[in-house]
């Protein structure tokens, strides 16, 4: 799915803005027309989650409307017109003039409909959305399910440790194409010897045969090919000699365009293979480390809305710490943030929102099922070409019903959906290596979960809190079962091993000499003593911190103040005791380094 741009063809009015905002808790809106209008509406910002822009809009996830006129420029007239929602947190219907023009199920993913024929070109628009983020257990991720928590049930009733929260997030747009359009375009690079190489794919919205043309443009230098329409499918291939690579220390960008007669069309490609080979991840054939963070899209007022300042700030603090990765953890991360992170060189695992999936019978396995296939078809449509996607994930930390924390030896066997899940996540990391054979395919582990879970993964991602929900406040005995666990998961796959979570929460300004739980020495002396473990194990190939940031997550008697308090800058960017030891180990050990210790092990 291609991002909408403006050039000299395409068109694109971005609607963000303070819009006219209303819950509607009995489900009346549909019925008594509010699509036209809102009667005693309040005035809400989009993107933004609802629920940090007004108090009593806090824990509500229900439905609710966000209602906007506007003018289409009349020079429009004779173009096809496109509404696109980048993400409405969970289900978006769309009204356009009073008439619905579609709808769309599971957030954080965008989707569009042509309104071409619904629009008036003489008189104001009313553009109407409704959203809701009701928490259900068949959806994905699920809410409300039954458990025996007990005290330990949180509020609002997640299976996962975010806040849910809702409405539109991202931009609502308004864009056109010609009426014989260029719909979707796949770059796939490689490298062969000192050049570059680039299979692209263009595709026509019609089955209709055409002419034209690729050209891909960067420094002094400009390769084209022609483009035979046929079906309404061309393919070509460049080569580029002695190309730029794209990399996370010198992320180049080329621009590729694919030009009809009557459409152009131009995005930023980056030229660079992604591999595994024994214990390493190889990028452009040499080992790299994905060091970095696991995140969340979430700040004061804005909630998880798209927040570029923010956004720019959050990478600067990143570089600051010498990370050149993350984890879209746990759902896709605007599209815009993708783009940054071409631009800024962060090597990205793309994970689908399947946070903390179970398997409790068949029926609601395959209702999420359905779903989480459903998230994988649209984030490869949409992050595909992305030079800094180099890992889809298709779960974090599913888990079988006999999971026990307090137990993590127990054995699993004979309980059902221990193989109910194995099929479940098995169908999701096939579905995602069928349509990109191009990337690693992952999941992320829980503690005690499955092992043959990880069977068909590409690299081995593990969430792991030794010194933290076990064994926390004895750190040495936490960091030798830690070792311990690392060198088995090796024995066991022979495949790459990231640390995806590993983290303690942490009280900012909380300071103790001996270093006890909650302080920022015990987050100081946790991390640097898992870096140290990971520093003695060749087939780590990356440590991503759980968490860049402190975050909401819902309220328990677990989270302080309703924040995960697990990042290592605090919710306003603030870094504490543990961002500076980040620095120290992957700014300036790295510097001082005499010679690249990774390429001479490649
Ligand atoms: C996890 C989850 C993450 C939580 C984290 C924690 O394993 O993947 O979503 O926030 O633990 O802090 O408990």
């Amino acid at each position: 799915m291609l991002y909408p741009i403006q050039n000299d063809v395409r068109n694109k009015l971005d609607l963000s803005g303070i819009w006219d905002f209303k819950i509607d808790p009995d489900e009346v809106g549909e019925r008594d027309g509010w699509f036209n209008g809102l009667a005693e509406a309040r005035p809400i910002a989009v993107p933004g989650s609802w629920n940090e822009q007004y108090e009593d809009l806090f824990n509500y996830t229900d439905l609710s409307w966000y209602v906007k006129q506007t003018f289409v420029p009349a020079s429009w007239c004779g173009q096809r017109v496109f509404i696109r929602v980048g993400s409405a947190c969970y289900y978006g219907t769309v009204y356009v003039n009073g008439v619905k023009v579609g709808e769309h199920e599971g957030g954080h993913l965008p989707f569009a409909f042509e309104i071409t024929d619904t629009i008036k070109w003489d008189a104001e628009n009313v553009i109407a959305i409704s959203v809701e983020n009701t928490l259900k257990p068949t959806r994905v991720p699920a809410g409300n399910m039954t458990t025996a928590l007990g005290p330990f049930a949180s509020f609002p009733r997640t299976t996962y440790d975010f806040f849910p929260f809702a409405g539109l997030h991202r931009p609502v747009v308004l864009y056109t194409v010609p009426q014989t359009y260029i719909e979707d375009v796949t770059v796939v690079t490689g490298i062969d010897g000192a050049d570059g190489t680039l299979a692209v794919t263009a595709r026509l919205n019609e089955s209709a045969a055409a002419q034209g043309e690729v050209t891909l443009s960067g420094g002094a230098r400009t390769v084209k090919a022609r483009l035979s329409f046929k079906d309404g499918v061309a393919e070509a291939q460049l080569t580029v000699p002695n190309a730029h690579l794209w990399s996370d220390t010198d992320p180049y960008l080329y621009d590729l365009t694919v030009q009809t007669d009557r459409d152009r069309y131009t995005l930023k490609v980056g030229i660079r293979t992604i591999a595994v080979q024994g214990q390493h991840i190889l990028l452009n054939g040499k080992p790299v480390q994905l060091n970095g963070f696991g995140r969340h899209e979430d700040f004061f007022a804005s909630g998880k809305g798209l927040n570029l300042p923010l956004l720019v700030k959050d990478y600067q603090l990143m570089r600051w710490t010498g990370a050149n990765a993350y984890r879209t953890s746990h759902y896709p991360y605007s599209e815009e943030e993708m783009q940054l992170a071409d631009r800024e060189g962060f090597l990205i695992i793309d994970e689908i929102p399947a946070v903390s999936l179970q398997f409790e019978s068949d029926e609601n396995a395959a209702e999420r099922l359905r779903m989480c296939l459903q998230q994988i078809d649209e984030l490869v449509a949409r992050d595909k070409n992305h030079a800094s996607v180099v890992m889809w994930c298709v779960a974090n930390e599913p888990m079988p019903s006999s999971l026990n924390l307090a137990n993590l030896g127990a054995s699993t066997s004979g309980d059902p959906s221990v193989v109910r899940g194995k099929n479940f996540l098995d169908t999701l990391l096939h579905r995602a290596r069928e349509l990109d054979p191009t990337r690693l395919v992952t999941l992320v582990t829980v503690m005690g979960g499955p092992q043959n879970w990880m069977q068909e993964c590409d690299v081995i991602c593990m969430n792991r809190y030794w010194g933290w929900y076990v064994m926390g406040g004895e750190l040495d005995k936490a960091l030798a079962s830690l070792e311990q666990e690392l060198d088995g998961v090796w024995e066991q796959w022979h495949k790459p091993v990231i640390m995806t979570e590993f983290g303690a929460d942490t009280m900012a300004g909380m300071h103790g000499h001996p270093n006890v739980m909650w302080t920022e020495e015990y987050q100081a002396d946790f991390i640097r003593g898992h870096l140290e473990v990971a520093g003695r194990k060749e087939y780590v190939a990356g440590m991503q911190v759980w968490n860049f940031a402190d975050f909401a997550a819902v309220q328990s008697i677990m989270r302080v103040g309703g924040l995960n308090m697990k990042g290592v800058f605090t919710r306003m960017r603030t870094p504490k005791l543990a961002a500076h030891v980040l620095r120290e180990f992957w700014v300036q050990r790295a510097e001082a380094a005499p010679v690249d210790a990774l390429e001479q092990a490649g």
